[in-house]
């Protein structure tokens, strides 16, 4: 028997958190949060995010609670961390995947990388190592959130997280890596196939009608891009969290 049985709709709606639930690494407002759940009464929903679960749980937090006891399913670094009903499901690591020696590699290659790179400011944390993936931030991830906007502005002018990215996929070709740009100043790097469609297989023992999925970097190169294409899923596009509440409203609260 299905865990969801008690829903009227055997629909999974599955939502990115950056961009789509909240603004940029901030906090979601009580508004999409009450939203969210009133959708829980009438069918399935899940988080699926690139970062890890801390920084998710920051986000989508209701105080002195378990992130994963609000959604149905809650999968953080794309599902290599996921919960279903609240319960931790067996995960792969992206450690296991690569092996030490061509980690180092990929890391000293990185770092001297970073070193050469003259933008405008630095700071701290340029690799963050992740079960499923890696985080790399070439002004490094203890940027504040003003260094962070700037950061991203002089992005889309000199196209400096793109140059990065090309010139490791040939570096790294024969690695079997993805690189993949989700938010405003680091990219992802995982094994291929690990992206969000990951999260997929830990949903397939249930019976669907279907899977909605709502996020904003739908475009490809974006972190959305593969969930948002593939054909299990029906993809929503949004440029907002509000965007993504009117459109909950339309399809399924108000209809
Ligand atoms: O969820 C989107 C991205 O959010 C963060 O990116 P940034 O710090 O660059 O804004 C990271 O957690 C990244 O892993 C994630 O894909």
């Amino acid at each position: 028997m299905s865990a969801f049985a008690d829903r009227p709709l055997k629909k999974l709606i599955l939502f990115d958190v950056d961009g789509t639930l909240t603004p940029a690494r901030q906090s979601a407002s009580s508004e999409i949060l009450e939203v969210l759940q009133a959708l829980r009464k009438k069918a399935v929903i899940g988080v699926v995010g690139g970062s890890d679960l801390v920084k998710i749980a920051e986000q989508l937090h209701v105080p002195g609670t378990h992130v994963a006891e609000h959604y149905d399913y809650t999968f953080a670094e794309n599902g290599l961390t996921a919960y279903k009903l609240g319960k931790q499901l067996p995960s792969q690591s992206f450690i296991k995947f690569l092996g030490e020696e061509k980690y180092k590699k990929l890391a000293n290659f990185i770092l001297h990388y970073i070193a050469d790179l003259d933008i405008p400011i630095k700071r701290g944390t340029f690799i963050e190592f992740r079960n499923g993936m890696i985080n790399v931030s070439p002004i490094g991830r203890n940027a504040s959130n003003e260094e962070r906007h700037e950061f991203e502005a002089y992005d889309k002018k000199t196209g400096v997280r793109a140059a990065f990215v090309k010139v490791l996929r040939e570096k790294f070709a024969d690695y079997g890596l993805s690189f993949s740009i989700g938010g405003q100043i680091s990219f992802d790097v995982f094994p291929k196939g690990w992206d969000k469609t990951y999260c997929l297989r830990h949903v397939e023992d249930e019976q669907w009608d279907e899977i909605h999925f709502f996020g904003d970097k739908t475009y490809q190169g974006g972190n959305d891009y593969e969930i948002y294409t593939d054909p299990r899923t029906i993809g929503h596009s949004v440029t907002s969290p509000t965007d993504t509440i009117r459109i909950l409203k339309e399809l399924f609260l108000d209809a």
